[in-house]
């Protein structure tokens, strides 16, 4: 397994996020990298591969370029308005109300979100873009040989819109690694989402496409985030009208019925035709996790990967949920493992 990681990412570490009503330390923390990167070393994948920064052009096929100039200039503009806290919106365009860009920051940084729990802060940008430079990096190395690839992206991804942040991502790194993939000649991508979180954000972007299968396995949304998206009748529109499957499953689901679901999934892809595969790795499925309600143990992560493998298209994998810090580590180098057909760690 190749891996695509640097050091980008500690840039981005926002003082507190919005939890149970109070300001805790953020869940989405570095030490998740850091136990990650160790793990992996620690299982023989020592090699690190870094990427090019990505020119912000080539994020147009996936975000609206309005969208990235606000996360470029946005720690400028609240600073130089006097704020001295971390950027956490307040208020937002609801229903009914006007759709339009404001020039304030206050109201930019409203209009720019879905939820406020995802603080920016003066790091964020340069780690979000460097995240998805790495998912470029390696959708491109996957494509170009076959051999399979994991971007250890920090932060997440999959929860970013064309035009929005929340559930700790900015740059859907999922999206930017499959129109990569779609670029350098595969007719058709599937992304495969397996956080505990619906990945909102990716199944928006390729809503309308039928060139992108997207498939997810998460918590219903009538009891998780994001709340709002993720429901069994959400199939996609249009050209994508079936292009888009969503399995929620209820608080406390256990591996059977999950696994179940995710061969579903990977059925629907085969079917799809797909020449490629972009997996949301999220870990946050794990029966620890602090902030969700599966109950996959340590051991299962390796039937993930194994799974996955037996579509037999180049793979690419992009970090995304998993905040039981101590297990992170063997979660995904089992998930890696399975792919590769070795042995899980425990
Ligand atoms: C990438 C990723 O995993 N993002 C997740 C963001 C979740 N943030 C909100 C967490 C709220 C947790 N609420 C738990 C109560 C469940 N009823
Ligand atoms: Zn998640």
């Amino acid at each position: 397994m190749r891996v695509f990681a640097n050091d980008a990412h500690r840039a981005h570490f926002p003082s507190g996020e919005i939890y149970n009503g109070e300001l805790v330390r953020p869940f989405e923390c570095p030490e998740r990298w850091d136990h990650i990167d160790q793990a992996l070393t620690a299982a023989g994948m020592t090699e690190r591969l870094d990427a090019a920064a990505l020119p912000l052009d080539d994020l147009a096929a996936v975000h609206d370029p309005a969208y990235v100039e606000f996360l470029d200039d946005a720690w400028t503009d609240w600073t130089a308005a006097g704020n001295t806290g971390d950027m956490i919106p307040t208020c937002f365009p609801a229903r009914r109300m006007v759709q339009r860009i404001p020039d304030d920051i206050d109201g930019r940084l409203g209009y720019f979100a879905f939820a406020a729990e995802t603080a920016i802060t003066s790091g964020t940008w340069s780690a979000a873009h460097a995240a998805a430079s790495l998912a470029t990096a390696a959708a491109r190395s996957t494509i170009d040989d076959g051999a399979p690839s994991f971007a250890l992206c920090r932060p997440p991804g999959h929860h970013a819109s064309k035009d929005f942040f929340g559930g700790y991502c900015f740059i859907n790194n999922a999206a930017v690694a499959a129109t990569t993939m779609r670029r350098a000649g595969a007719e058709r991508v599937a992304v495969v989402d397996v956080d505990f979180h619906h990945g909102n954000g990716t199944q928006d972007i390729f809503w309308n496409r039928r060139d992108v299968f997207f498939g997810s396995v998460h918590g219903d949304p009538a009891h998780e985030f994001p709340h709002f998206s993720g429901f069994a009748d959400e199939i996609g529109d249009g050209d994508g009208m079936d292009a888009t499957c969503n399995r929620p499953l209820p608080p406390g689901t256990d591996a059977a019925t999950w696994f179940a679901a995710l061969d579903d999934l990977i059925d629907r892809a085969h079917n799809h035709g797909t020449e490629a595969l972009v997996v949301s790795l999220g870990v946050d499925t794990f029966e620890n996790d602090p902030i969700s309600s599966f109950r996959l143990a340590s051991r299962d992560f390796f039937g993930i990967g194994q799974r996955l493998a037996a579509l037999d298209v180049p793979t690419v994998y992009c970090m995304e949920g998993g905040y039981a810090v101590d297990e992170i580590g063997t979660n995904v180098v089992n998930v890696l493992h399975g792919h590769e057909g070795l042995t899980h760690l425990r």
